[in-house]
């Protein structure tokens, strides 16, 4: 199997994660996104959004969208188990992760698409939004307040042990915090013990 990546780039970061976990042998290419590689047709043929990251199987069929990567591996290597094991679990893993991709991620990507370092690397060739960008700094913020205070009462974002779920929160709030100048605050106490949590784990390195 073989990952189209890009190493700084957050979404491929959700699969090295998860490949991480599952302890799965993969080759990794790199994709040259500054220089376009992901519009071209080649490209286009494995995902015809153009974005990354790209599975391509052993047997040379192509799978983009992280969450589509992930639960193809998932149903190759089942264990450890990080979609669901019961039905209700399935059920609030999904629920916690459409969450955070709907009202965290989207948000983020807001922010970061009218921000300074999509300016300097579009280089005027798209244009910014300053109120977009303005307000989604703000809901990002006040949705890390949120987090805050559910992780009071749970260990990780869908429960009691680590899922999808807290793979998504993490790379947002890495990305955010590194990229996007949204860090959460200091006194988020409890949205922090859960960073400390799975940035422990040796996962987080990939
Ligand atoms: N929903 C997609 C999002 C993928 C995505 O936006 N990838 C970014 C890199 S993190 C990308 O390819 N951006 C380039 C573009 O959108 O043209 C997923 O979960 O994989």
């Amino acid at each position: 199997m073989k990952l189209f990546d890009v190493t700084v780039a957050p979404n491929p970061r959700r699969v090295r994660i998860f490949i991480a976990e599952k302890g799965i042998e993969v080759e990794y290419q790199q994709v040259d996104m500054r220089g376009g590689e992901h519009k071209t047709p080649d490209f286009l043929r494995m995902n015809p959004s153009g974005k990354i990251p790209v599975l391509e199987t052993d047997n040379g069929e192509h799978i983009g969208e992280s969450v589509a990567i992930c639960r193809y591996l998932e149903a190759l290597h089942p264990e450890p188990n990080l979609f669901g094991a019961t039905p209700v679990e399935l059920g609030q893993i999904e629920m916690y992760n459409r969450i955070l991709e709907l009202e965290l991620w989207t948000q983020i990507g807001t922010s970061w698409v009218n921000g300074p370092v999509v300016a300097q690397i579009a280089a005027g060739r798209f244009k910014q939004n300053p109120q977009a960008k303005e307000t989604s700094d703000k809901n990002t913020h006040l949705f890390y307040e949120r987090l805050n205070r559910e992780l009071k009462d749970r260990s990780y974002m869908a429960g009691k042990r680590f899922t999808l779920a807290d793979i998504t929160a993490m790379t947002a709030v890495d990305f955010a915090s590194e990229l996007v100048g949204l860090k959460p605050e200091e006194n988020l106490e409890h949205l922090w013990d859960w960073h400390e949590r799975v940035s422990a784990r040796p996962s987080a390195k990939a």
